[in-house]
């Protein structure tokens, strides 16, 4: 009878995010410090560094090609998992799709990890050529250029051939470029080789001209070959800036079956490029922000300083004001042996004990305790507010915290 009972009565767990009751599985792994991001819509606050970037990308297309792109923001995150993975032929095995790299909300529902995720659904409106920004969430390491949250642009124009073989004169002294960025990756094989050329030497004029509006005239891009499910070919575009090679643009020719059915009953040769550029990283460079943090902070000091940004002039140089003093401190614990560990275990509990709080985690010592055969891990946690001094006695409680926190979670037998 007790069993019976259980099991008709027992209700299955749920957590409520921005207003929504979602079923809570084995996959739900977001917590409440992430849930929080949600709400904070930084695009939408018009002297946030994000939002003039955005700005300026827009006023840069509007331009150079009036009425050519649409500008669409997006800012719910949350999509089925098929969306932001099956639809883009990411494989079950990917390792973006582990519960260690990406949010959960369930096994059905997550957070986006890229704005490629709604490619498909902009394409369906027949939209052909558009731009697409929003927040994008990944579990990541903890550092002054990495955050749980970013925000991404993306870049769709679909083509027929017959669009692109006009251009032909205009693009040919692109060939060698192009060449070395598809190296030695295969065609799909529905493309004429000459069509993916110009395709991809449209993408490049598209992104070296954005970088020359942002960076300066004299901006240099160089293309290296790499690897996406929902492209191919696929190259990533670095930009020099600052004696520096810095990595901006993921892109490439979106693959005929990531493409809205639509879009080939239309044209059954429309061919597309699609890139992806992370905002955080060209509003860092533009305006000199040394730390991703920066972003969300509330703090006057920073937001002030980009109130006055003038449309068409200089980026604003921002101007650091005194950081806190770091407090460091130090956590040890036995790796479990009945299951792996990773540190994105550890990341995860320490921004959820002290949210912003956290400027670096490095491992600072491991070693094998031969006497009980159990490795032991030291990690070294600094802890700095962008906006207090932090004192003694407010560390040492996050530090018990997350102590417990630890021990308890790497005593259960499966992951969080
Ligand atoms: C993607 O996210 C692909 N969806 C891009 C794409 C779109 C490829 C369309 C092809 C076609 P990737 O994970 O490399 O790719 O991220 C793209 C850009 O986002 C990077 O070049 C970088 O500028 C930025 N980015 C990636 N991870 C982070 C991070 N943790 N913090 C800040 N910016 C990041
Ligand atoms: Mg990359």
């Amino acid at each position: 009878r007790r069993r019976f009972s259980l099991q008709t009565m027992k209700s299955i767990p749920t957590r409520t995010i921005c207003g929504h009751e979602y079923e809570m599985d084995s996959m739900t792994n977001i917590t409440p410090a992430i849930a929080s991001r949600l709400s904070h819509k930084l695009l939408s606050q018009p002297s946030s560094p994000l939002a003039l970037l955005w700005r300026r990308i827009q006023r840069h297309f509007d331009s150079r090609h009036p009425g050519v792109f649409d500008f669409l923001r997006h800012d719910d995150p949350i999509v089925p998992v098929q969306q932001n993975f099956d639809e883009l032929l990411i494989p079950a095995s990917h390792p973006s799709r582990s519960p260690n790299d990406s949010y959960y909300l369930n096994r059905k529902m997550m957070l986006r990890t890229h704005m490629t995720a709604h490619e498909r659904e902009v394409m369906a409106t027949g939209r052909k050529s558009f731009f697409l920004v929003g927040d994008v969430y990944r579990r990541d390491q903890i550092d002054c250029s990495h955050m749980p949250v970013f925000h991404q642009l993306e870049g769709v124009c679909i083509f027929s051939p017959d669009e692109l073989l006009s251009r032909e004169a205009e693009y040919s002294h692109l060939v060698g470029e192009i060449e070395k960025a598809i190296g030695s990756q295969v065609l799909q094989v529905e493309h004429d080789p000459k069509i993916v050329k110009l395709a991809l030497a449209d993408l490049y004029v598209t992104l070296h001209g954005l970088m020359k509006t942002l960076f300066g005239e004299n901006s240099r891009i160089r293309w290296q070959e790499t690897f996406f499910p929902f492209t191919r070919p696929s190259t990533e575009a670095e930009v020099f800036y600052d004696n520096r090679w810095l990595e901006v643009f993921g892109s490439g020719i979106l693959q005929r079956q990531v493409l809205h059915p639509s879009v080939l009953e239309r044209d059954p040769n429309a061919i597309a490029w699609a890139f992806g550029m992370g905002l955080e990283r060209v509003a860092m460079v533009l305006h000199g922000i040394n730390d991703i943090r920066l972003f969300w902070s509330q703090d006057d000091r920073f937001i002030s300083q980009f109130s006055s940004q003038k449309e068409d002039s200089e980026p604003i140089k921002f101007v650091p004001f005194s950081k806190y003093p770091p407090i460091c401190r130090d956590i040890s614990f036995y790796l479990p042996t009945t299951r792996d560990f990773q540190p994105n275990e550890l990341y995860e509990i320490i921004r959820d004990v002290a949210p912003d709080l956290v400027e670096a985690v490095t491992l600072a010592d491991e070693y094998h305790d031969t006497k009980i055969n159990r490795m032991s891990m030291c990690y070294r946690i600094v802890y700095r507010s962008m906006e207090k001094t932090l004192t003694d006695t407010l560390v040492n409680n996050l530090q018990s915290e997350l102590r417990a926190r630890v021990t308890r979670q790497l005593q259960q037998s499966h992951h969080m």
